[in-house]
């Protein structure tokens, strides 16, 4: 297996596709997608344009929905819920689909729905993708993060390496073997230097203070937590996990 990262969408290859290709969106759009399947939600269905999800939507029983807009770390007006992973409890999302459109996580997902599989991935569900990807030992895997509008995001590269790493120890592997770009040894550098401390990193990065500027700290503490949800997110048809 070998594995490359790339920081956001737009540094992912154009004339090709891996065999796996996992989003991450730590804060927190990929946190709010495991949590809601892993709590019962129907399927998660991702946009980019907000006015398309309510079209697509309204075709959809009101009781079996729930539309979750975000834009600038701020819920949509006129849309069921935000983008905070905090309120999506089991009584809410059981049984319903999400719709749901974010500032740089669905935009992630949409960039590598081509690939034959398609996972979503975040701390919280960090070990349900290893378990997936040591079983189904796919050739390429890219773990792409969302970025925040194009650039870097700490939060995006300390989870690829936390992937990366499980992998690396699990299978006994040197670190050439898994290693498929540069990007993925500064990922795994990243994760070892912090591991003890992801809510501190969490704190460091940009979006982190954005979303403590909000007065999410909550949903910081909750992002930061590894392996809590054993669940996967992974593609059904193009767009919906
Ligand atoms: O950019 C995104 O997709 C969001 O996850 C950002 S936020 O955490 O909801 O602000």
């Amino acid at each position: 297996m070998k594995i490359f990262v790339y920081h956001t969408p737009e540094l992912t290859p154009i004339d090709t596709v891996p065999e796996c290709a996992i989003a991450v969106d730590v804060l927190r759009a990929t946190s709010t997608m495991a949590t809601v399947l892993a709590a019962g939600g129907e399927a998660v269905q991702v946009f980019s344009d907000l006015n398309k999800l309510m079209t697509v939507s309204e075709a959809w029983p009101p009781e079996k929905r729930l539309r979750a807009g975000e834009r600038g770390g701020a819920k949509v007006a006129g849309f069921d819920l935000g983008n905070s992973p905090l309120d999506c409890t089991a009584d809410l999302v059981a049984g319903r689909r999400l719709f749901i459109s974010t500032t740089n996580g669905t935009r992630a997902l949409q960039r590598i729905e081509n690939a034959p599989i398609v996972l979503a991935a975040a701390l919280i569900n960090r070990a349900a993708v290893v378990k997936f990807l040591l079983e189904k030992q796919p050739e390429t895997v890219w773990i792409v993060g969302s970025g925040w509008e194009g650039s870097y995001s700490l939060e995006d590269t300390v989870c690829a390496g936390a992937i990366a790493h499980s992998i690396w120890q699990k299978t006994n592997s040197s670190l050439e073997e898994i290693s498929g770009n540069d990007e993925l040894i500064g990922a795994i550098g990243l994760y070892s230097q912090w591991q003890n401390d992801l809510l501190g990193l969490l704190h460091q990065a940009s979006h982190g203070q954005r979303l403590l500027r909000l007065e999410c700290l909550e949903d910081l503490k909750y992002c930061s937590q590894t392996d809590i949800l054993d669940v996967l997110p992974i593609q059904q048809e193009p767009g919906v996990l």
